[in-house]
């Protein structure tokens, strides 16, 4: 443990995510599956903007993908990309996640990557999603999400990987991990981030129930840390940002380190049984046929 903390003090938090790295501390680009995948991506529209004060140190990354930030193959590399370079940044010390969509923050994974696509395919895309929540869980920034909209499943997962959630006062937006409802079981360490954030038994029911919260019971079951008016989200994130970098880094990143280690070791060292579970889940006939009801839904539910 000592080790580790020496470790992280030195390199940083991320830095003992190292070998996830889509680039070296050095700023050298290394192969991986991320990268890879970026220089495939023929869309032209960047998915993600991100804005650095370099006066504060404060970043705000805004998604940008309509209809509903869907959490794609393409988003989910783009957001990973640009997180890594906010964090060798060392300029950069705090990052603020928010949607430039109104009423929606994030839909979470985009359905349509995981409906009648190859296991190759399923497990690439896993693992995008693996990398996205190891990089914002584990990152050494204080990280607020300013949740301006519904943010259901990969959303909230989104959410809940910050280091602090400022969510718009409204009850017609939710969050929650409702990944039951679709017939799909939410990953362990979905589970685990939830149960460090609202408790066992909260996250118990919240996970078999498949419950979306409005924003106001998100708050009571502390899902959420404050509600503020919509006009006020993304002003209150900056607000409590300086409160944050007011502590000094090291101490900060050493103590979000301790608490968020262990669930984060969890998942690197099973992480391709967790793949692997995924894909072999996921292809399933009968989970299949739940996804396509569920996109039928959705579909019927706009008509
Ligand atoms: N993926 C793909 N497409 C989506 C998604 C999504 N997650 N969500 C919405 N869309 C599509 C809709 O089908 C619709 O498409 P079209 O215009 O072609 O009809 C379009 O986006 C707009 O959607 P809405 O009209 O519903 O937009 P609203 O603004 O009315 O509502 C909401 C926005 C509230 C976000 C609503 O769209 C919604 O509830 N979406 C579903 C959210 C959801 O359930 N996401 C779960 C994804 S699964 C996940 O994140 C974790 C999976 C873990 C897997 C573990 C397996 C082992």
């Amino acid at each position: 443990m000592a080790n580790v903390l020496r470790n992280s003090a030195k390199f940083g938090f991320s830095g003992v995510l190292s070998q996830l790295s889509i680039h070296s501390r050095h700023g050298r680009e290394c192969v991986s599956p991320c990268f890879s995948l970026q220089q495939r991506n023929n869309s032209t529209s960047p998915k993600i903007k991100v804005d650095l004060d370099s006066s504060t140190g404060v970043a705000v990354l805004r998604m940008q993908s309509p209809p509903v930030n869907s959490l794609s193959l393409d988003f989910l590399t783009e957001f990973c990309i640009n997180l890594e370079k906010l964090e060798m940044d060392r300029s950069c010390r705090g990052l603020i996640i928010t949607s430039t969509l109104s009423k929606v923050f994030s839909a979470g994974l985009d359905i349509m990557e995981m409906y009648g696509k190859s296991p190759e395919r399923c497990g690439e895309f896993w693992k995008a999603v693996q990398e996205m929540w190891l990089k914002l869980y584990g990152s050494n920034m204080a990280t607020i999400a300013a949740i301006n909209g519904s943010s259901p499943a990969g959303g909230c997962l989104m959410s809940i990987g910050c280091d602090y959630r400022i969510m718009v006062d409204n009850p017609r937006y939710s969050i929650g991990l409702n990944e039951t409802q679709l017939g799909i079981v939410a990953p362990f360490w979905f589970k685990d981030t939830l149960v460090n954030t609202v408790g066992n038994r909260a996250a118990e029911l919240s996970l078999e129930l498949g419950l979306l919260y409005s924003a106001p019971d998100a708050l009571k079951i502390g899902l959420v840390d404050q509600l503020v008016p919509e006009d006020q989200v993304l002003s209150t994130a900056q607000d409590t940002m300086s409160k944050w970098l007011a502590v000094p880094d090291h101490a900060r990143q050493i103590t979000k380190s301790m608490m968020r280690k262990q669930t984060i070791d969890k998942l690197l060292s099973n992480r391709e049984a967790d793949i692997t579970n995924f894909v072999s889940f996921i292809t399933k006939d009968s989970i299949q046929r739940s996804l396509r009801m569920y996109l039928e839904m959705l579909k019927s539910r706009k008509a």
